[in-house]
């Protein structure tokens, strides 16, 4: 069993229900991972994966290898038949297979360069590990999703819920650079499983893919999508559709979330996957307020690890 997207949850509600009953007893699978090690390679820099997920596993009882991979690593190869006389030292097919006599489970963080379109959606560094690795993989973040933080949310709101369908918001928000669409493609798949109403509001110009968006509401006025919301997911990402893949055409500071916006909420709760950008993404008063629940959701990044490590070690046994 590997962990590379949404699609991999069977039972969205069944994850989310588990890992909630293991937030309240997050060692009562100490003995699952006994002996069982995880490395973690990281392609990019990180806080709260790195640590919630190498916190899950230590609840599991695993042992956790953590590398730096793109600082610390060989430059890898990725393509068939390459001479490689320039600077790539080691290709995947041996990286792969080596790391996978280390490891029971191996983690990977790679975001999208934002070059090629067709590049990033490919997920060139996951899928290649997938296919040349001998052990489950799990998406720490690749280039077209981070399924990781999209289950963290499920969890998040399901704990804040106060009615039967409430109004989910995934809102665009300004950013000084070009950031992947991976939080923002996870986190509309993830709430398309669940028991919720989801918008997704942006301005014109950073429409996410069809196979993302599939038939959930688009509103390009971010005051019509914030009417009555329950929960108001902010994130900036760059942009998907034509020849602006990757770049931030629109830096839209009307955009930021302030508490006038979050007034013609139903007092919704805001959230954000972290790191975020105070004051440009989101106005100080709004991420203080009690509604904020940005601390909580990094809280159950472990529980949403743990529930995907355990998944994969009982599926192993
Ligand atoms: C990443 C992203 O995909 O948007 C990771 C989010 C979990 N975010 C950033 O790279 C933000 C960097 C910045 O400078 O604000």
């Amino acid at each position: 069993m590997n962990y590379l997207s949404t699609d991999d949850i069977d039972n969205a509600k069944q994850w989310v229900d588990t890992a909630v009953a293991l937030k309240k007893n997050p060692l009562q699978d100490i003995e699952l991972g006994k002996n069982k090690t995880i490395v973690m390679l990281f392609f990019n820099n990180s806080l709260r994966t790195r640590l919630s997920t190498q916190k899950a596993a230590m609840n599991l009882g695993m042992n956790v290898m953590v590398m730096n991979f793109g600082s610390e690593g060989w430059q890898l190869e990725y393509g068939d038949g390459v001479v490689m006389d320039a600077g790539k030292s080691e290709h995947i097919r041996e990286a792969a297979q080596v790391v996978s006599q280390y490891a029971d489970v191996i983690a990977i963080r790679a975001f999208a360069k934002l070059e090629n379109r067709d590049d990033d959606y490919k997920e060139e560094v996951l899928q290649s590990f997938v296919k040349y690795a001998t052990v489950p993989i799990v998406n720490m973040e690749s280039s077209a999703g981070h399924p990781l933080q999209a289950l963290t949310d499920a969890i998040t709101i399901t704990e804040h819920i106060t009615k039967k369908r409430p109004k989910v918001v995934l809102t665009w928000a300004p950013h000084p650079k070009a950031l992947p669409q991976a939080v923002a493609n996870s986190f509309a798949t993830m709430m398309q499983k669940m028991e919720v109403d989801l918008v997704i509001t942006h301005p014109k110009e950073y429409d996410l893919a069809d196979h993302i968006v599939k038939d959930t509401p688009v509103e390009y006025d971010q005051n019509k999508a914030l009417q009555d919301a329950d929960f108001v997911y902010a994130k900036n990402w760059s942009a998907y559709q034509g020849e602006n893949y990757g770049s931030a055409i629109n830096f839209d500071k009307n955009w930021m979330l302030t508490e006038e916006k979050m007034a013609q909420t139903n007092d919704a709760k805001f959230m954000h996957c972290l790191p975020v950008r105070r004051n440009v993404i989101v106005a100080d008063a709004v991420i203080d307020s009690s509604n904020s629940l940005v601390i909580e959701q990094a809280n159950n990044r472990t529980y949403a690890a743990q529930i995907v490590l355990k998944k994969i070690l009982e599926a192993k046994k």
